[in-house]
């Protein structure tokens, strides 16, 4: 189900530093399933570091079979994520055509039907998920089932050939072999396309501490040194990058063929003088992360003290990592609500926690709520006004 990786996926240096360990095998994050169905069971993380390129990446890779070929996961429709596809769409547009788009791990569809809705006339999706890839085919965005490879880089390119724009949302840092990745990236492209990608950036992810980013299905925690490196031997350079508050702290990677006549941003040089990631500042985060969850552990064993009832808010892949790094049970998380029709009914992976329909907040009357969709929490408290006024108290895990 998993083999081990030594060797940094950017640069080749096979001297890699370990520098976060959970100390035992981890359920997989969207490993949802019903309490007697079949479990997929527990795999070790440790997080290796390259001193080279700044690369953190997981020693342990999971078949992305396993990972993604029933996928639960579905592009949350919220106001949060719409804006998000506003203001990617508008950077993508700044930079050119955008009338032809193929998106890698394009999930159910959702920025491919934004995009149509908002000039693009020809777009295609890749994406592993069977549910997913045939949900979004029955919505009318045109989906090629499968992960990235040379196959499927020529099916969606006989669906639109030459794409102004690639975009690859969230998925290039779950991809095994990054080199392989941009080789199918350059079959699908010309030398005017642009590739968009986008990830959660490992400095955001340092400084603010969200180690619950940590699980198998992101074996890569990215910089733009990293991509810097990975990109020496390649056709492609960066062109621009962009920050974005999505998804806990994210970096769009504009990528250009390399030798395409608009000159690279000064974006690119900015981020690569102020990215300063060394072992201390992962010795740092695993410090400060035990201490997060040592903080959250005591805080439930207060509120269970007096007697509340706690449930956690979104089961998110977040929501796994902080359970089963905490050794949460039913006993404390009572159920976690979720408005994913996929996750209700099912339970935590590696817990009893069920999943249950958002409604259940108020209708089994929950006196706190743990937010595990941290990186939605306004939206959330906004939407759960009621419950707040009537005395709820929602909790980031981050912030106690
Ligand atoms: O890279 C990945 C990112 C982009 O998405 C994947 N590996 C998996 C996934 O990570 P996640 O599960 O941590 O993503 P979210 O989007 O933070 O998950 C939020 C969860 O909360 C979803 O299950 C939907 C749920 N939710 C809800 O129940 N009510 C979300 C909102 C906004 C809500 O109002």
């Amino acid at each position: 189900m998993f083999t081990y990786h030594k060797t940094c996926r950017a640069c080749g240096n096979t001297d890699l530093k370990t520098v976060f360990d959970f100390g035992k095998p981890m359920p997989l994050a969207n490993a949802f399933s019903t309490p007697d169905g079949p479990q997929k069971g527990f795999v070790p993380i440790a997080v290796l570091f390259c001193e080279k390129c700044t690369l953190a990446q997981l020693g342990t890779v999971v078949d992305p079979a396993v990972l993604y070929e029933n996928y639960c996961y579905e592009t949350s429709k919220s106001e949060t994520m719409r804006q998000h596809f506003v203001a990617l769409w508008e950077a993508i547009k700044a930079q050119g055509n955008a009338d032809s788009v193929i998106e890698v791990g394009s999930n159910d569809g959702d920025m491919l039907q934004f995009a149509c809705e908002n000039g693009a006339d020809h777009v295609c999706g890749i994406d592993a998920a069977e549910n997913l890839a045939s949900k979004a085919i029955r919505n009318g965005v045109p989906t090629v089932i499968g992960i990235l490879d040379d196959n499927t880089a020529k099916c969606a390119s006989r669906v639109v050939p030459k794409a102004d724009v690639i975009v690859a949302r969230h998925v290039f840092c779950h991809a095994n072999d990054w080199k392989k990745f941009i080789c199918n990236l350059d079959a699908m492209a010309n030398k005017d396309t642009l590739v968009a990608i986008e990830v959660p950036y490992a400095v955001d992810t340092l400084e603010r501490c969200e180690w619950d980013q940590i699980y198998h299905e992101h074996t890569s925690y990215l910089s733009i040194r990293a991509m810097d490196a990975l990109l020496e031997e390649t056709n492609f350079r960066i062109q621009k990058v962009i920050r974005f508050p999505v998804h806990g702290g994210s970096i769009v990677i504009f990528l250009r063929w390399k030798y395409h006549e608009c000159p690279p941003d000064a974006s690119v040089a900015e981020f690569l003088k102020s990215e300063r990631i060394t072992l201390r500042t992962w010795e740092l985060f695993e410090a400060k992360a035990l201490w997060r969850m040592d903080k959250l552990k005591y805080e439930l064993m207060a509120l269970i003290r007096e007697g509340k009832r706690v449930v956690g808010y979104g089961a998110s892949a977040k929501s796994t990592v902080w359970i089963s790094a905490c050794g949460f049970t039913r006993k404390q998380i009572t159920f976690i609500v979720d408005n994913t029709p996929h996750k209700q009914g099912k339970c935590s992976p590696g817990t009893d926690i069920p999943i249950v329909p958002e409604s259940e907040l108020t209708n089994a009357k929950a006196d706190v709520a743990i937010c595990f969709a941290w990186n939605f929490m306004r939206e959330i408290e906004e939407k759960n006004m009621e419950w707040v006024k009537g005395g709820g108290r929602f909790i980031n895990p981050h912030a106690l």
